[in-house]
């Protein structure tokens, strides 16, 4: 048997700031290897990756995409993933599901805010890592400037193994820093290196950081360290295994380039994949979790028993879902049976097969370290475990921003409700950044995803895939009421039509009741002058009552009802009447009681550069907004205040604007507050005379 797959393959994802060029980038490396015969563009919309519709009209990616193919005798599963941070999702799962990353970097901006964001992911999940400094063709492209800027923010280990020949329009090729071989691109064919020698001009710089290069490599090995400071030759195969030991554990980060679009430096960066990144087998076992929370390691044997998480899934109305998963030990077989442990449900396994863009090429079965695709499971999503039969084991669930722009939906047109309710749902099924609920107060149906453009893609998706298109509106604040003061009030209802007639009386004391509490009903009948079986009708009528406030018509809550007295009849008294008499009696008090408007409270985390916490807090000022701490987290400030909801509906497009970008928030439910008094009318004028009328 040959060597395990394990050993050949390689999971790379492709992680960077949007428009760093990791999907033109991908193209290249399929084209470069063989595994495409035309080179496609993001700029004619005719790339492998950005095979969806709404990806070629944006120009940048929405999802992650996967590519297997061979190269040099190994298997590359390369996964580019969107810089768009409101599509942090896929990008998180590749990283997960990854052994190393290629970090791409624009060579004219340098470490930009997603660079840092998805660098921090890769140390999270421990991942080697190499950086592509890209576009070194542009106007201001300056690779020595971008190496400071990566070192400025990684650490002295990001090292140069390549520096490029030429520069802007003027550039060539690439110095290879460790064979000192240079190597010039004509077109941008396959094959279009030739190997030469180093220019003569280059020759000095090439030198330096050649010995720069050689500092970092050898701290990775003692012994070469030491014949290293001797001024001994150190030979190709010794400072590559040193390398990529350093690599392997996370000590060092080469940095290479090119220029994705003229397929410049790509055979470098694939020849760098194979022979400095590591294989799903040095990459080592994968500590998932057991029942009591116990790590389980799961080795990455081909022979051992099945473990495959599902890292992916798109909803497709006409190929149906489609999983995409990665092997971590054992191996999958096409036509065979799985447990999906996460969800406890038996699955029935079609044909599996390896991705590469949107196509699938079938294949019998793939072992662990592997990463493939298969279609129709029945339960299957996202962040579930594939067994072969089931145990209790889980994956370290991925840690995703919270969705914090929030929208009311409805169908466009009346009729489809049921169509926009199937495609939120399974839409929903694909984002894991994406929350879709009724609100149980307003009733709203409501939509809450990372950004706005996060939420307009869905929504454009759900039109082109679905058929189902809905209209967003800011979602309605749920405002509450309350009492001020303890009242008290009678009432009787009496009704004498003809035969039977209605009768109930009651009295009622209200105050106001524990923050939270809803109501709490108190019977303190005395003597069965109301009968016990009445008594639920009367809190029956409190409830509706309370449903509709005497303000602006919102509910009332946190109040405090003791029924004290009461009278009945033998024959005419019913639950009915009971009900109609507590709700009146509750409406009577409330006159007396001083009722309130009250308003959501939330709490903002927000995580922000130092330079702009000035302007954050400026801005929650403007909100009403109450500070409750700021705390310093290396070169970002964590604000903590305290904002009503209705000044924060907008808050994540102006923080955006405020902060370039960079800052992130979560907000949670805190407690409910009384609307200040010159703000009360204005929700009670726009709550309109309709809402304001009390049923009953
Ligand atoms: N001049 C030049 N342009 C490039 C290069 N690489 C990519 N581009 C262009 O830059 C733009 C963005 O490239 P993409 O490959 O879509 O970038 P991306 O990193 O995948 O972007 P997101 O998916 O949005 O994160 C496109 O117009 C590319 O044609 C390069 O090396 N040189
Ligand atoms: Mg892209």
């Amino acid at each position: 048997m040959p060597h395990k797959a394990a050993d050949r393959i390689r999971n790379v994802a492709l992680v960077g700031h949007r428009g760093s060029g990791k999907t033109s980038l991908h193209e290249a490396m399929l084209f470069e290897a063989g595994a495409i015969n035309r080179l496609g563009s993001v700029e004619d919309g005719s790339t492998v990756s950005d095979h969806e519709e709404d990806e070629q009209q944006r120009g940048c990616s929405i999802n992650a995409c996967v590519s297997c193919f061979g190269y040099d005798d190994r298997e590359i599963n390369l996964i580019d993933t969107p810089g768009e941070p409101s599509f942090v999702a896929d990008a998180a799962a590749a990283l997960r599901v990854a052994d190393s990353a290629v970090v791409v970097v624009n060579a004219t901006a340098g470490v930009e805010v997603q660079t840092e964001r998805l660098w921090r992911r890769a140390d999270e999940e421990g991942l080697a890592r190499l950086v592509f400094v890209n576009m070194l063709d542009r106007e201001r492209a300056d690779f020595f400037a971008v190496l400071d800027s990566l070192k400025a923010a990684f650490g002295p280990h990001v090292v140069a193994t390549e520096i490029p020949i030429g520069a802007e329009q003027e550039v060539r090729g690439v110095v290879d820093l460790i064979d000192m071989e240079a190597y010039v691109y004509e077109g941008s064919g396959r094959g279009n290196a030739e190997r030469v020698p180093i220019p003569d001009e280059l020759r000095p710089q090439a030198e330096e950081y050649r010995e720069k290069l050689m500092d970092e490599v050898a701290e990775n090995s003692d012994e070469l360290m030491e014949r290293y400071l001797e001024g001994e030759e150190i030979d190709h195969a010794e400072i590559v295994t040193a390398l990529k030991r350093g690599v392997t554990e996370g000590h060092l980060f080469p940095v290479t380039c090119g220029v994705a679009t003229k397929n410049l430096g790509t055979n470098r960066l694939l020849e760098a994949l194979v022979e400095d990144l590591p294989s799903p087998q040095m990459r080592g076992a994968l500590a998932a979790i057991g029942e009591g929370g116990e790590a389980i390691e799961i080795e990455p044997d081909e022979d051992g028993p099945l473990v495959a998480y599902v890292f992916k899934t798109t909803a497709d109305p006409y190929t149906g879902r489609i999983n995409i998963f990665r092997v971590y030990s054992g191996t999958i077989r096409s036509d065979s049976q799985a447990v999906n442990v996460t969800r406890h449900q038996k699955e029935r396994l079609g044909q599996i097969g390896q991705p590469l863009g949107k196509e699938i090429k079938p294949v019998s079965e793939l072992g662990a370290g592997d990463i493939g695709a298969i279609a129709k499971l029945k339960e299957t999503r996202a962040g579930d475990v594939l067994c072969d039969a089931q145990r209790e084991l889980s994956i370290r669930p991925l840690d995703l921003p919270a969705p914090v722009m929030a929208f009311s939906y409805e169908a466009k047109s009346k009729g489809d409700e049921d169509k926009a309710a199937t495609a939120v749902r399974r839409l929903s099924e694909e984002d894991p950044t994406l929350d879709v609920h009724r609100d149980p107060q307003t009733g709203e149906q409501i939509i809450a995803g990372l950004t706005q453009v996060h939420v307009e893609v869905l929504v454009a998706r759900m039109k082109d895939r679905f058929g189902a298109e809905i209209e967003l509106h800011p979602p309605r604040v749920p405002y509450q009421e309350t009492i001020r003061r303890p009242a008290a009030a009678q009432a009787r209802y009496k009704k004498q039509t003809g035969g039977k007639g209605q009768f109930a009386d009651c009295a009622i004391e209200i105050e106001p009741g524990e923050e939270g509490g809803g109501l709490e009903f108190i019977d303190k009948i005395k003597g069965a002058a109301i009968p016990g079986g009445f008594i639920p009708a009367v809190e029956k009528g409190v409830v509706e009552a309370m449903q509709h406030g005497t303000v602006a018509g919102y509910p009332i809550k946190d109040v405090r009802v003791r029924l004290v007295d009461g009278k009945h009849h033998d024959t005419d008294s019913s639950e009915m009447a009971f009900k109609l008499a507590g709700a009146m009696a509750f409406k009577q008090a409330m006159e007396e009681a001083e009722p309130a408007l009250l308003e959501p409270i939330v709490k903002l985390t927000i995580s922000c550069p130092d330079e702009v916490v000035g302007d954050v807090i400026g801005d929650l000022n403007s909100r009403r907004g109450r500070p409750l701490g700021m705390e310093s987290k290396g070169s970002t400030t964590e604000v903590k205040a305290e904002v009503p909801m209705a000044e924060v509906l907008d808050f994540a497009p102006d923080l955006r604007s405020i902060s370039g970008g960079r800052a992130e928030f979560t907000m949670e439910f805190e407690r409910y507050e009384e609307v200040p008094g010159h703000l009360a009318s204005r929700v009670v004028e726009s709550a309109g005379a309709g809402t304001a009328t009390v049923s009953g």
